[in-house]
């Protein structure tokens, strides 16, 4: 009696196991057949953009081992001494860098019809992986090895810390490849591979533990992602780096809260529905595949405790 005690528990138990891997299996196969049903042809490159952010999150680490620290998103560059002489912020960062930059020939970033420009995130995000960029030829060709003289075209190259693509695909107007500058100043930020996509990877630098500073682009600003509702705290990749694709739509939304456990109620309003396809490197996913594994896990729970309790609605 005993023994057959025993084996009923023990049959009780592999029955128990069985169901839990049926479960997980029936989950992983439904949230395969949400993604491909909801987006049939945005599957593949998705999950390119996932490796493509995945790899320029690496590029900027190996930049942070190089360089001591991550690249600022926001920085003026000039074509003039006393360009330079004027903004001590942006010529501390530069020689944090470069500690040899010679301010007296601009770094050899001279050949310029303009004094001043001012790079934001995405901007950023090319030129201090790419290094410089060669209209002509439409390619990121690395800085210079020369530590006075890093901005000149000529000469030994550093290797890049990512390889951007610039022919793959025809542009839009001022646009070379996947490489676009869509404010038309000569530095060119970097859309993701989603057909016909015009709006570029956004980039916040974190500072080095400092706090980020949220971009203006093309007259809308977007907060960076954080884990809280109060403003300025809490901050996703804190210390680090966001990087943001806007997704297939091509929208970025509002930014800001984001909790992927609750991320159907904080991306349901219209202000933020366009983030729902957005994907960023603290979750190398769309915000909203959370949303669907958590809705999927509450159905299968609860049809689960249906059958247990023989409820039926
Ligand atoms: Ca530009
Ligand atoms: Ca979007």
């Amino acid at each position: 009696m005993v023994k057959n005690a025993q084996s009923d528990k023990v049959h009780r138990l592999s029955v128990i196991d069985m169901f839990a891997g049926l479960t997980i299996t029936i989950i992983v196969a439904y949230s395969l057949y949400l993604l491909f049903a909801r987006h049939p042809t945005a599957i593949p490159r998705k999950h390119q953009v996932i490796v493509e952010i995945s790899s320029l999150e690496s590029g900027l680490t190996e930049f942070k081992s190089n360089y001591g620290k991550y690249p600022p998103s926001k920085l003026n560059l000039y074509t003039t001494p006393s360009g330079w002489e004027s903004d001590h912020k942006s010529r501390e960062l530069i020689q944090s860098l470069w500690p040899k930059f010679d301010f007296d020939s601009c770094g050899g970033l001279n050949d310029r019809h303009v004094e001043v420009i001012c790079l934001n995130g995405p901007e950023c995000l090319v030129f201090f992986l790419g290094g410089v960029f060669d209209s002509k030829s439409g390619t990121c060709v690395g800085f210079s090895t020369n530590e006075s003289q890093p901005f000149q075209m000529t000469g030994e190259r550093k290797r890049c810390h990512f390889e951007f693509q610039s022919n793959t695909l025809p542009r839009p107007l001022n646009s070379q490849g996947r490489l676009v500058d869509v404010d038309s100043d000569g530095f060119p930020e970097y859309v993701d591979p989603f057909p016909n996509q015009t709006h570029p990877y956004l980039y916040f630098s974190s500072h080095n533990h400092h706090e980020y500073q949220s971009n203006e682009l093309q007259n809308k600003v977007f907060e960076v992602y954080r884990k809280t509702p109060i403003k300025n705290a809490d901050v996703w990749n804190s210390g680090k780096t966001q990087i943001i694709s806007p997704g297939n739509d091509g929208c970025y939304g509002a930014g800001g809260y984001f909790n992927p456990l609750k991320s159907a109620k904080i991306l349901s309003g219209s202000e933020r529905k366009a983030e729902r396809d957005n994907i960023a490197n603290f979750t190398l996913a769309e915000l909203s595949d959370f949303t669907d594994q958590a809705e999927l896990g509450a159905l299968v729970l609860s049809n689960r405790a249906r059958r247990l309790t023989g409820r039926r609605e």
